[in-house]
């Protein structure tokens, strides 16, 4: 994996860049729409290409593992020819979903005994186990096992924590450097800044990740349930500890304003489950402000979602249709909104790495947060 860094914003801290992988280059700042169990949902792999320009996709050890199974992963030929989506996949490597997902779990030094949240059934994630999984799954870019704590967190805890997520780190690389892919192509390992809203902790964590010297750099444990405002003032410590020849990776972040702040702060890459997840509940992000499209007020709007952002679900479908598609419990309404969602969590980004390019970044994104948050 390469990073070039293209262009670089004078008013803010903010990025342009392309990342090369296996299966092809990605331009950050990106967004990764989340396709957890090897489908991003209700959106088929050309829509994803075609409509949404979507440049990497991120799959889930943990869900990948327990459903279909690696035997089936490792017959396919790894997750690209499974799903048939030949361009970069990320995976998260279940650090966060043992925790969010199982009822109950485990956490001792040696790894994590969970339960399924499919069947109950017991099983054991380690940090050798993990790296052997993302070798399966085949994805481009793996990620470190690691244990995302929750907010609020003891500071004794947070610091008992983050320093076994350091040393399942170093298992973690240890077990990547002596093992090799499996398909015939490069992976490569990000590992993770924790420390929960602890600055000595966040300090001491981004020293040590940076010092790993990876191809990449992901950020944990934010944006799960802080202020805001706490959000930017950690990822910005972070971000300044960093290497700057290296992408960072802001994991599960967020809304269009956290996007555009924290791009600001230095952060190249992007995941969330917000755009899919609340498609499917009728909630639409435009370029215009936020729409509930099941309010009275799209009835008679014959107008097309959002003609700016392009694409064809967004330019082609009325906010009228949707609207009774999803009044109706119509598939096609999560499909539709699901592909816009993404589409203008594509185009926001694409622009951004244009307003850095052109050296307008900060101006251009005080204007687009307000606009983009605002609700219509
Ligand atoms: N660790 C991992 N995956 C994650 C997180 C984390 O801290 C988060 C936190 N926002 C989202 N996904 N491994």
């Amino acid at each position: 994996m390469t990073f070039e860094l293209t262009a670089k914003d004078i008013h803010s801290k903010a990025r342009a860049g392309e990342i090369t992988t296996a299966h092809g280059t990605i331009q950050t700042p990106i967004f990764m729409p989340v396709g957890t169990a090897g489908t991003v949902k209700a959106v088929h792999q050309r829509e994803l290409t075609n409509d949404i320009q979507a440049q990497i996709i991120l799959g889930n050890t943990y869900h990948l593992y327990l459903r279909p199974g690696l035997e089936v992963l490792e017959q396919a030929g790894g997750l690209h020819k499974f799903n048939g989506w030949d361009q970069p996949i990320l995976t998260d490597s279940g650090g966060y979903q043992v925790y969010s997902l199982s009822g109950t779990r485990k956490i001792v030094e040696e790894g994590v005994k969970f339960k399924s949240h499919i069947d109950g059934s017991t099983h054991f994630f380690s940090p050798e186990g993990v790296m052997d999984i993302q070798r399966t799954i085949g994805a481009d870019i793996m990620m470190a096992f690691d244990e995302c704590t929750p907010y609020p967190c003891e500071y004794n805890y947070a610091k008992k924590s983050l320093d076994m997520t350091h040393r399942w780190l170093q298992r973690c690389c240890d077990r990547f450097d002596s093992t090799e892919g499996k398909y015939g192509y490069d992976q490569t390992l990000f590992p993770i800044v924790q420390g929960s809203t602890y600055k000595d902790l966040r300090i001491q964590s981004a020293e040590t990740i940076a010092s790993f010297n990876r191809e990449g750099n992901a950020i944990g444990g934010l944006s799960v349930g802080e202020p805001a405002e706490m959000m930017y003032e950690f990822t910005e410590l972070v971000c300044d500890i960093l290497p700057a020849d290296k992408p960072r990776y802001l994991m599960g972040v967020g809304t269009p304003a956290n996007i555009l702040e924290n791009i600001a702060l230095g952060v190249d890459m992007f995941d969330c489950v917000l755009p899919t997840r609340n498609a499917r509940n009728g909630m639409l992000f435009t370029s215009q402000g936020i729409i509930n499209i099941r309010n009275e007020r799209w009835k008679n709007d014959f107008s097309p979602i959002d003609e700016t952002v392009g694409g064809y679900a967004s330019t082609f479908y009325s906010k009228a249709y949707l609207r009774h598609l999803v009044h109706s419990g119509e598939m096609l309404g999560s499909q539709i909104s699901s592909v816009h969602n993404l589409t203008f969590y594509l185009w926001l980004v694409k622009q951004a790495r244009e307003h850095i390019i052109a050296g307008d970044y900060l101006a251009w994104k005080d204007k687009m947060v307000k606009q983009v948050m605002q609700r219509l």
